[in-house]
């Protein structure tokens, strides 16, 4: 019998030489150009074991390798659950290497990337395998289909001179001026925005093996790294001139903001079904999903009334206390739903998933046409339609209205006695450059997305998309601080806070301090004395770089030294960084540049040891660590979490020295800057 072979061809493009069981196969003996794709042409021969055991895929049936995989979708979860534990429980490196030859032709495509992806960064000896990004994978999913054509005709033409091909993915495409909410399109269509989201889906999966689903505090990253997302997006939604999201509380009413997304789905080679203006939610009666309209309702009205109660109750009829440290995690897992972690999902059900699955089946919830889900069925896409924002407002509302029922912080939890900030500044670097003014403009930039695009004889790592997007000029944050004490640390929080709305109008701390963006966090020791604490924008605790997460163009991204190849190989989860600021506005727009230093003795946490050292996960405000436990202390979010004792940000940063503000004012440039 045929052992089944890897090949390699160069920048790491892998393909198989495949037995006859699989479909691929059936390609061998067409026309030599298809065949060469699969047996010559390579560099490298990886033979791989024969399975110990082959395994049983019958728990994957009902998805066909041609429906859509959503991971909104619990069938969908529980088979994903399945086959993560199965990757998981591979003995050894060849075996797992082997399963995954094996399954991967014979299962749905994006259920075995999502699998495959989540047990790579899970297994303790695929620490140091990258994992390709989303984008890179299935690149139809963010790409302008028109684009493809026009790459696959390129590919054919330029087969033998080695030239790159450039793909210029146009920019607003999906809708036209006419609709507002088309402003927002370079933010919601955004590659780097999407694989994040995607990203954080795989590091945070809803189901699974409990040792993968049960990370510190997770549920309480759920609200609040969507809670972020929604800050940045309303802000950015301030730039353009547009209100505040509304949150999407009655599921009976008409969606006015419609969505043609013109992306190709990673299984069937259709475009995502649409949905238009004004369209009305019903019933999901669907052999793949259903789910009623009024059961959602009744898991919202069982959560809210918990909330109003203090507590939650367990499936033993238990109750639980939603307390100020672990009830914003009890929520969050019981409110996505987290299968595996939700408290009670019994009762509390799972609902801002089956949220997802309602909207995403809209435009066929009976299934009369045949259609697959819209892009909010799946995390890679969800982000693209404006109808996610209103979903995860209504969403981020009722964790909002549980921290709202807290107290307000008191003196003792925001004060850090005998420290106190004496100056902020951020600067662009050039040594003219007026402290805080900051800038933005768009540039265009290229990602290799060769790895998802098999086109012929020139697939080999030669297909650029070229795609424009908003840019931050970096800059460093300077602060001047007094310790009036012995040597201590403190950890300095850094946001940002729009001070006026679409209208100009003036908002209260209250309103802020749920807009506020958080842009740094980094523990900083203080001498007695003057310290002076400078940071650059680059080292940001929420974003990552550009190249981590797309292969950049040519050979001219050397990583230096193992920590950085480590961080470049595997780090896909993380905001982009080229929208860390909001765009701003051309005549400039103020923020309040809000700095806080807190006492670090109250912040740190007691890290297991033997945890080996994480070069990966430095955007941990909203990704966390790589098998380590959350960080910082604090609640997240600290201090704009809860309410707070003062009316206006003026006062707060008066009441507290530890805290200071200043005007910081973002400038848009409308130039596109080409590094493509
Ligand atoms: Cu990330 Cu709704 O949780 O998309």
């Amino acid at each position: 019998p045929l052992e089944p072979v890897f090949t390699t061809r160069d920048q790491g493009k892998t393909v198989l030489e495949l037995p006859d069981s699989f479909y691929t196969d059936r390609y061998r003996n067409d026309a030599d150009d298809v065949s060469n794709r699969f047996s010559q042409n390579v560099e490298l021969k990886i033979p791989i074991q024969e399975l110990a055991r082959k395994p049983n895929l019958d728990f994957a049936k009902k998805l066909s390798l041609k429906n859509q995989f959503s991971l909104f979708n619990s069938n969908h979860q529980d088979i994903a659950g399945k086959l993560i534990q199965l990757f998981l429980d591979a003995p050894n490196l060849k075996q797992f290497v082997s399963l995954a030859a094996f399954t991967k032709d014979r299962l749905n495509p994006v259920l075995f990337q999502y699998a495959y992806a989540v047990a790579i960064a899970h297994r303790e000896d695929t620490r140091e395998v990258p994992i390709t990004n989303i984008s890179q994978v299935f690149p139809g999913n963010f790409v302008e289909p028109s684009a493809l054509k026009d790459a696959r005709q390129e590919a054919s033409v330029i087969a033998d001179t080695g030239n790159r091909v450039h793909v210029d993915i146009p920019r607003n495409y999906t809708a036209s001026d006419r609709e507002d909410e088309q402003r927002l399109a370079y933010f919601r269509e955004d590659i780097g925005v999407n694989s994040h989201h995607w990203h954080w889906h795989l590091v945070y999966p809803a189901s699974g093996p409990v040792a993968v689903v049960n990370k510190d505090r997770r549920g309480e990253l759920f609200y609040y790294m969507h809670h972020q997302i929604l800050a940045r997006y309303n802000t950015e939604r301030f730039c353009n001139n547009l209100k505040r999201v509304q949150p999407l509380s009655n599921l009976r009413g008409e969606i006015p903001e419609g969505y043609f997304p013109k992306i190709l789905s990673s299984v069937n080679n259709r475009t995502y079904p649409s949905r238009i203006s004004n369209q009305l939610l019903r019933d999901v009666d669907r052999p793949d999903a259903s789910i009623e309209i009024a059961e959602v309702e009744r898991w919202r009205d069982r959560v809210l009334a918990s909330i109003d109660q203090g507590f939650v109750e367990n499936s033993s009829g238990q109750r639980i206390p939603l307390d100020e440290v672990t009830g914003i995690d009890i929520l969050g897992n019981l409110i996505e739903a987290s299968s595996t972690l939700s408290i009670n999902s019994q009762y509390y059900g799972n609902l801002h998933n089956q949220g997802h699955t309602i909207i995403s089946f809209a435009h066929d919830p009976d299934f009369r046409h045949l259609e697959e889900f819209g892009v909010m069925g799946d995390v890679t896409t969800a982000m693209r339609d404006p109808v996610f924002y209103r979903w995860h407002t209504f969403v981020d509302n009722i964790f909002n209205k549980f921290k709202t029922l807290l107290d307000p912080y008191n003196a003792s939890q925001l004060g850090f006695d005998g420290v106190s900030v004496d100056y902020v500044e951020a600067k662009l670097g050039a040594s003219n450059a007026q402290a805080n003014t900051l800038l933005t403009y768009w540039q265009k930039s290229s990602a290799d997305l060769a790895a998802g695009l098999d086109f012929g004889p020139s697939a080999d790592g030669n297909i650029f998309a070229s795609f424009t997007h908003l840019q931050n000029a970096p800059f460093t944050y300077t602060f001047n601080v007094t310790n009036n004490g012995p040597k201590r640390t403190g950890t300095c929080r850094i946001f940002i806070c729009p001070k006026v709305d679409e209208r100009n109008q003036p908002l209260r701390l209250e309103e802020q301090r749920l807009l506020a963006i958080e842009m740094d966090k980094f523990t900083c020791e203080l001498l007695p004395g003057e310290n002076t604490i400078r940071r650059e924008s680059s080292d940001s605790s929420v974003a990552i770089p550009f190249e981590r997460s797309f292969r950049p163009i040519g050979a001219a991204y050397q990583p230096k030294g193992a920590d950085e190849l480590a961080r470049f190989r595997f780090c896909g989860c993380g905001w982009p960084q080229h929208l860390l600021l909001p765009k701003g506005k051309p005549q400039g727009m103020l923020f309040d540049l809000f700095v806080m230093i807190s006492d670090y003795s109250q912040d740190a946490v007691q890290q297991p040891t033997n945890t080996p050292n994480d070069a990966c996960s430095t955007a941990y405000s909203f990704c966390g660590l790589k098998d380590k436990l959350y960080p910082d202390k604090r609640t997240m979010g600290f201090p704009f979490d809860r309410r707070l004792p003062n009316a206006s940000l003026a006062e707060l940063t008066g009441a507290f020295s530890n805290m200071a503000k200043t005007d910081l004012k973002i400038v848009f440039s409308d130039r596109i800057v080409d590094k493509a």
